[in-house]
């Protein structure tokens, strides 16, 4: 009979770790109207007008804004969900997904 020696984990806790969080990001176009953006942004993301306005006017602004940060799954079908109601309206708008620093 053989014996192996196991070494105990003393701090088991330690090993779970929370899941990486995913940004959401809105990408600017010359084409989706203001008003469209910022209802998206209300209804797939639960911002109010006054958050939604002002991502909205970040990403026109400066090209892109952060909209929120999920867990990748929640990023994801938000991101998709959103870029799809503006393809219904033959608008090129998009939300992109990235994982957090
Ligand atoms: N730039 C668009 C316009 O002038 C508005 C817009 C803002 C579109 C943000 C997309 O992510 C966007 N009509």
């Amino acid at each position: 009979m053989e014996y192996t020696t196991t070494t105990p984990r003393l701090r088991p806790e330690l090993k779970v770790e929370r899941p990486r969080l995913h940004k959401v990001i809105l990408v600017n176009d010359d084409f989706t109207p203001r008003e469209f953006v910022t209802q998206v942004l209300k209804a797939e993301f639960r911002l109010g007008e006054e958050q939604a306005r002002r991502v909205m006017m970040t990403a026109h602004q400066r090209g892109v804004c952060v909209v929120g940060v999920f867990t990748r799954d929640v990023a994801e079908t938000k991101a998709t969900n959103a870029t799809d109601a503006g393809r219904g309206k033959g608008y090129p708008l998009l939300f992109t997904t990235e994982p957090e620093d």
